[in-house]
């Protein structure tokens, strides 16, 4: 196929031939898995000897709302930036086996023996090996990336051959701007409205604070960031852990990807809150919650140290108290965007089923007020959430604070 344009699933099936993807006597069969807010997933198998593959297609506007007109670029920028994660860190992204500059759209393993994380934690699932997978994927790929390792020419290349203007252009719009007003584009209920306009709309301070982080969002080029780990982006089984999707990826702060891995952890929470009934099922599993929350930050904390003993060229960086100092910005900035993914995905437009599949609206509205809480304090007081207990105390006490009410 030598001409663009958006692929169906017997076309994908014609472009597998073309590119001699199975063997010539494969019999292929191709569904579309997709439910993404932005691209075409498809699962091709050869029904012969139940080989499969994932090709993924980026179209030229997003599924969610074709108001997002997003540059196909995008599959490059994602296809790129998976090898160079998959170097960083091993066995814990997808192989891409090849991507096509004119189609739009990568090839790469097929991970269905796994399952998106965010749907096994509305299962109420645990994942033990996670929280050791995920600070290892996170020291890896934020730390090598940045100008504290890699020769600040090389950087400022690699700056260049991930400027992701479009997606940069949604996250700035959605995670920063549109939920802090009653814009137009929002999407929440009117119970959510009103405690919104009184506890965040009507709070300059706060507005303030999300003027400085989307400001700092949009100039700290500090490490080649995913930009999208929310748990819809992470696939997952007992023994394994894939990090997927990083079509958002661009040199940002480090903090971007480990708030996004704290807010979800937060909305299955708030999931299990919500949902499961009282007993010891669900003080485990949400005893099991607490204690990643705790541990992503601790233990990305102390890899990020040892990993920055290893690895750190840059003269100035080795000078006594300058890793702690870059560190403590680093989770600074986590808590204040763990508070913004917090309050994006309650109020605007792009929101997580953890939330939306409770299905009693006085619970659901609970559980949205506590995130919103959460969130806001996350932002206001970031300058002093320092460990994982910070973290969750805050959480607690905006819990508690919603049961006592
Ligand atoms: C228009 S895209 C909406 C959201 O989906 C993606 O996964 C990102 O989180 C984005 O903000
Ligand atoms: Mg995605």
């Amino acid at each position: 196929m030598s001409k663009y344009f958006v692929m169906k699933e017997k076309d994908v099936i014609e472009y597998c031939k073309q590119q001699n993807l199975f063997p010539s006597d494969a019999e292929l069969n191709c569904i579309e898995i997709g439910d993404g807010n932005l691209n075409y997933i498809f699962k091709v198998t050869d029904q012969r000897s139940s080989k499969s593959l994932i090709i993924k297609q980026a179209g030229p506007v997003a599924r969610i709302s074709d108001e997002f007109k997003v540059s196909p670029d995008r599959n490059r920028i994602e296809s790129e930036i998976l090898k160079i994660q998959y170097e960083l860190a091993p066995g814990l992204v997808p192989k891409v086996y090849q991507y096509d500059l004119e189609m739009n759209c990568c090839v790469m393993e097929d991970l269905s023996d796994h399952k998106i994380m965010r749907q096994a934690l509305i299962e109420h699932q645990q994942f033990p090996l996670f929280v050791e997978h995920i600070t290892t994927f996170l020291c890896n790929t934020l730390l090598l990336t940045s100008d504290v390792v890699v020769d600040h020419k090389r950087k400022k290349e690699l700056v260049k051959q991930f400027i992701n203007p479009d997606l940069c252009e949604i996250t700035e719009d959605l995670v920063y701007t549109e939920p802090f007003f009653d814009c137009p584009r929002n999407d929440l209920l009117d119970v959510t409205k009103e405690f919104a306009k009184q506890e965040l709309w009507s709070d300059s301070n706060l507005l303030l604070e999300t003027a400085k982080l989307k400001f700092e969002f949009m100039t700290n080029a500090q490490a080649l960031i995913h930009g999208d780990l929310h748990t819809g982006s992470i696939f997952v089984k007992p023994d394994s852990t894939k990090v997927i999707d990083p079509e958002f990826a661009f040199y940002g702060p480090a903090g971007y990807d480990v708030g996004n891995v704290i807010a979800n952890l937060i909305f299955a929470y708030q999931n299990a809150e919500a949902t499961m009934e009282e007993g010891s099922q669900k003080s485990d599993y949400q005893n099991w919650l607490e204690t990643a929350i705790v541990q992503t930050i601790d233990l990305f904390k102390s890899k990020f140290l040892s990993l920055w003993q290893q690895k750190v060229t840059e003269r100035v960086a080795t000078y006594p108290g300058f890793a702690q100092y870059y560190l403590d910005s680093i989770i600074r900035d986590t808590a204040a965007v763990a508070g913004c993914e917090l309050c994006r995905r309650i109020i605007g437009i792009a929101h997580v089923k953890d939330i939306t599949t409770i299905q009693d609206v006085s619970r659901r509205a609970a559980a949205e007020r506590v995130c919103l809480s959460i969130g806001k304090r996350f932002i206001l007081e970031r300058n002093q959430i320092r460990t994982g207990a910070d973290f969750l105390n805050i959480v607690k006490a905006c819990q508690d604070a919603a049961l006592k009410a």
